[in-house]
């Protein structure tokens, strides 16, 4: 066969999987993982059951099934100024180019991270942190570039810190390079069937900015939200789950293994992601390809490690590869979880429609009108849901 016929028999097939893929008639029935049941078959019904037995066991089902272990132990962590500009965006800022180097048995693994801290506030700023998975230029210190993917000015003006990383300092995105990071410090996870790999890594990252943060007096620790986009989506559920000093965690368009379920092999499928990014997962996770129903959690288990504190999830219209009916349901699921808390969610029973965002903490959720993407419209929706629960509107 010559190329181009092959090329086109496969382009073909490939939109055909797609086009079934995204046929609601399609999802069938399934009936998801408990999150309220403890493995002894036991109901939780109190937040002291949920938060000393049932959130272990599901923590341990997520190292062990999906994500992958995530160890916390280094030597040292260093950091040093870079750069910095007192009187960053005309004023308002205080720019610092920092470098961070986490140490463990002589390795070390540099983590460069830009960070604005507003002037004008009165004490340890409240702090949104990005995990970038794209173009280093949407968080560039010299804000040449302005892009929706990190509107820095806007989280400024609103009294916010804003930081940012990028990804590939932890885990290049790549299948063949992904161990030239995080795991160059904790080899033994690389032949391990539950070994982290490159979410994991990316969220790895965000709890060191984190153990900076608590270090840096211009920033309250206790008042970071953690932010990404897609796979950085699902590297901040996972960072959110796994480090719970994170105050608030913001998961965009994250889609599968982030907020949408699994179950609905509707989208993007465990078997597609775990064939097309094979450096994402634990090697234990493609047991489950095709066979979603065998999972021991789904990933409204995974919202749930949050509770209570408050998330933000969204969605954007053309972006059915995400799921965002799927999405939602999981947000529906996890309430259960922050209905133990006394919280009660402000999320309607069915999807909202388009640019209809429910902000009220606990629970945040929009479908943005457009295509998948991290924008302004989604950024002030976070920084609305952070304003409710610092109080600080
Ligand atoms: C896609 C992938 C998604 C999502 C997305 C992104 O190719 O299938 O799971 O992570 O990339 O990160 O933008």
């Amino acid at each position: 066969m010559k190329l181009l016929p092959l090329l086109l028999t496969a382009l073909l097939a490939s939109s055909s999987l797609c086009a079934q893929n995204y046929d609601e008639s399609k999802v069938g029935t399934y009936t998801l993982p408990d999150v309220l049941k403890l493995e002894s078959g036991k109901s939780v019904t109190s937040k002291k059951v949920w938060e000393q037995q049932r959130r272990s066991e599901i923590l341990g089902l997520f190292e062990e099934h999906v994500y992958g272990q995530f160890p916390t132990s280094y030597d040292k962590l260093e950091y040093s100024v870079k750069r910095e500009d007192p009187k960053a965006m005309n004023g308002k800022a205080h720019l610092k180019e920092m470098e961070l180097v986490v140490y463990k048995n002589n390795k070390p693994v540099k983590i460069n991270l830009v960070l604005f801290v507003p002037t004008a506030a009165k004490g340890p700023a409240p702090a949104f942190l990005l995990i970038n998975n794209r173009s280093r230029r949407n968080t560039a210190p010299e804000r040449d570039t302005l892009s929706g993917f990190w509107p820095a000015e806007m989280v400024i003006n609103a009294g916010y810190a804003v930081a940012a990383f990028h990804n590939s300092e932890l885990a290049p995105d790549n299948k063949n390079s992904y161990q030239n990071g995080v795991l160059q410090l904790y080899p033994e996870q690389l032949n391990a069937d539950n070994g982290m790999k490159a979410i994991g890594a990316w969220a790895w990252g965000a709890s060191r900015v984190l153990d900076y943060f608590e270090k840096d007096p211009t920033i309250d620790a206790k008042r970071v939200a953690v932010v990404g986009h897609s796979r950085g989506g699902k590297a901040s559920l996972w960072a959110a789950a796994q480090d719970q000093r994170f105050a608030i965690c913001v998961s965009n368009c994250s889609g599968n293994t982030g907020a949408a379920l699994s179950r609905r092999n509707f989208g993007e499928t465990v078997t597609r992601i775990n064939t097309t990014f094979p450096h994402w997962f634990s090697t234990n996770y493609k047991k489950y390809n095709d066979k979603e129903d065998e999972l021991p959690v789904d990933q409204h288990m995974l919202i749930a490690l949050i509770a209570p504190r408050p998330i933000y999830v969204t969605n954007a219209s053309k972006d059915l590869w995400a799921d965002p009916t799927g999405t939602f349901l999981a947000m529906k699921e996890a309430e259960r979880v922050y209905n133990l808390f006394g919280l009660k969610s402000a999320l309607p029973q069915s999807p909202p429609p388009i640019n209809t965002p429910v902000v009220h903490p606990p629970m945040g959720y929009h479908n943005r009108e457009g295509s998948h993407d991290l924008t302004e419209y989604d950024w002030a929706r976070f920084i609305e849901l952070a304003n409710y629960h610092y109080k600080k509107k």
